[in-house]
This record gives structure tokens, C-alpha cells and sequence, in this order.
């Protein structure tokens, strides 16, 4: 927390700084001209610092008009209070000094005890300012961890159901798009399930879900909108906006063999005792005669033909 005092007359910075001093604020610190404090603002861990700023208006080289411009244009000091110092005769100025986003004005030599009554009022409206400003971020970190929680699947940490639903009605407000959805599910899963238990199977679905999101970043740049959700219990859906039907498959199967390279144990699969995945495919147009219930339908029958074909496939 510090009050500067940026004067080009040494006198002058002594003089606030000893009025202050005795006000009982300690942390004071100088700057000789408008250059010198905006070079050290640079760095914005010192803009966050600051309460108060008592500025000279006549200075040789940036006066205090400029200065007050260059310090009004960094965030952190868009609103601490500025208070001008101005000399006889300057009064002229003063219009263009608020104008600048001047606070308030005392003329030197200042009256001590008006000086302290401003630069105290002026300081209560700082805390009180920098106070609802931290509050405000507060607020908002965590909303962002609510909106986080509310579309991510506990288990799994990827997309949930509701993430997805929401995504594909933004994509119908958006007619003409091509939409394509692989919908996936877990060989076997009950027997696993049964076989090793209900933990076992929730420590399997974060690695196949693992495992989906390693294929999808390997491929990421082709699909930079690919959204991978848990569509509920083991099944899980990648949505694919904007990629036609062969795009699509083909990264079904990548996704197949990703699962299946990651070597996930399985004590009774059909395919040497590893976890295997089902995926049917569907793409369709975002039109008003189709929807997204439609589409999720469609790729449904394609799973269900990849399960009746034998599993560990892609059907589209
Ligand atoms: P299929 O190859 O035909 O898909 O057979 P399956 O056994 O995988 O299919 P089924 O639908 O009969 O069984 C799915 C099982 O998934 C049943 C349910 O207990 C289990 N399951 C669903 N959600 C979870 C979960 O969150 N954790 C665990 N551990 N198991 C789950
Ligand atoms: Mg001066
Ligand atoms: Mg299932
Ligand atoms: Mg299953």
C-alpha cells in the first residue's frame, strides 16, 4: 500500500512526505519527474501496490497532465485517486487536468490540515475501492469454477452430458453446419464390473477416458472443435462439428485402437483380456428438419450394429 509523490522540486517531495509522515502514513514513496514513475509502473506488481498519487502539474519534460494520461491507461490505476499539486497561477490548467482524470487538486504551499483531511478522504475511497475490486475477482474465480464444475464429468474430468446437449443446440442456432458424432460404450463393462468390482470399474472408465483424450490430442489439430463427453455410464460421445463423415470414421477408429494400445486389463473380455470400445458414427446437416436428438439417435443404431457385429468395431 504506498502514497506517491511525484514532484520535480525536491523541497516539495520532503515537505508531503514530512506532512505525511506525521499524518501517520508511512509508506511514501517519490518519483523527480512524470517519466521516472511511468517507466517504474512498467512493471505492474508495483501499479497493484498503490493508493495514492499526489501529482505536480508544472514539471519539465512530461508535466503532470501528460503523466496523468500514461498513468490513467494502465488498468490497476484506472480509478486510484490522483490528487494534482498545483502552484499560483495555474488554475487555467486545472480544467485540462480533470479532463485527464485529475481526482481532486490542492494548491501548494498547502494548508496542512487540509492537506491531511484530502489525502486521508481521498485514501478511505481508495481501500474501499481496492476492497470491491478484490471482492469482484472473488466473484468471478469462482463462478468460473462453478460453470467448470457444471459442464465436467466428476469421474472422468471430461465433458459431461450436459456440456454436450448445450454444444449441440448452439450448433443448430447455426443451420447448414455439418455435424458428426461417434457415440462409444465399453465391451463387456458388467463383467468387469462384476469380476473386479465397482471401484475397479470407475478407475477403468478415467483410463479409457484417458485414453480417448490422448488420441484426440494427438490428432488435435485437425479437430481443434472436437468435444469428448460422458454421455453416461461407460459411454462416451466425441462431437465433431464441421467434420463430414469421413473425417469422422476414421478417427472412430483411431479411437478404437487408442483404447486398445493402452492395455486396460480386462478378465473376461472377448479380445485377450483387454478393454475393448464399440463406436458407431453418424453425420448429418444442422437443418430445422433435423435435430440434435436425431442425431444422437442415429449414431445410437450404429453402436448398437457395432455391439451386434461383434464389438471391438466402428460402424457408421
Ligand atoms: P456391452 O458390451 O453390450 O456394452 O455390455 P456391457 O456389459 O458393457 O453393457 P451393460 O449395459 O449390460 O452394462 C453396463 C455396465 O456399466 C452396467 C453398470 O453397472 C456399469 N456402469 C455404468 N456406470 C458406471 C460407473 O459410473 N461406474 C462403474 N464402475 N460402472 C458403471
Ligand atoms: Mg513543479
Ligand atoms: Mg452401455
Ligand atoms: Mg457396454
Amino acid at each position: 500500500m504506498s502514497v506517491w509523490v511525484v514532484d520535480d522540486s525536491r523541497l516539495i517531495r520532503s515537505m508531503l512526505t514530512a506532512l505525511l509522515s506525521q499524518a501517520g502514513i508511512e509508506d511514501v514513496k517519490t518519483a523527480e519527474s512524470g517519466e521516472a514513475l511511468v517507466e517504474h509502473f512498467q512493471d505492474h506488481h508495483t501499479r497493484e501496490a498503490v493508493r495514492l498519487i499526489l501529482l505536480d502539474l508544472m514539471m519539465p519534460g512530461m508535466d503532470g497532465i501528460e503523466t496523468l494520461r500514461h498513468l490513467r491507461a494502465f488498468p490497476e490505476l484506472q480509478d486510484i485517486p490522483i490528487i494534482i499539486i498545483t502552484g499560483r497561477g495555474e488554475k487555467e490548467d486545472l480544467e485540462a487536468a480533470f479532463q485527464a482524470g485529475a481526482s481532486d487538486f490542492l494548491s501548494k504551499p498547502a494548508d496542512p490540515v487540509e492537506f491531511v483531511a484530502r489525502v486521508k478522504g481521498a485514501l478511505r475511497l481508495s481501500e474501499l475501492l481496492v476492497q470491491r475490486r478484490s471482492k469482484e475477482r472473488d466473484l468471478k474465480d469462482s463462478h468460473a469454477r462453478l460453470e467448470l464444475l457444471t459442464y465436467t464429468d466428476a469421474l472422468t474430468g471430461v465433458a459431461n452430458r450436459r456440456n454436450l446437449d448445450q454444444t449441440l443446440q448452439n450448433i443448430w442456432t447455426q443451420p447448414g453446419r455439418t455435424v458428426s458424432l461417434i457415440l462409444l460404450d465399453i465391451d463387456h463393462f458388467k463383467r468387469y464390473n462384476d469380476t473386479l468390482g465397482h471401484l475397479e470399474g470407475d478407475a477403468c472408465l478415467k483410463r479409457v477416458a484417458a485414453a480417448l483424450e490422448d488420441t484426440l490430442a494427438a490428432e488435435g489439430t485437425f479437430i481443434p472443435e472436437a468435444l469428448l463427453a460422458r454421455y453416461g455410464g461407460e459411454e462416451f460421445a466425441v462431437l465433431l462439428p464441421d467434420a463430414p463423415m469421413e473425417e469422422a470414421a476414421q478417427l472412430a477408429e483411431h479411437l478404437r485402437q487408442g483404447v486398445l494400445k493402452a492395455a486396460i486389463p480386462h478378465p473376461n473380455s472377448d479380445h485377450h483380456h483387454l478393454v475393448t470400445i464399440s463406436l458407431g458414427v453418424h453425420s448429418l446437416l444442422a437443418l430445422p428438419d433435423t435435430s440434435p436428438a436425431l442425431l444422437i439417435e442415429r449414431a445410437d443404431q450404429a453402436l448398437y450394429q457395432a455391439k451386434s457385429m461383434g464389438r471391438n468395431q466402428v460402424f457408421r
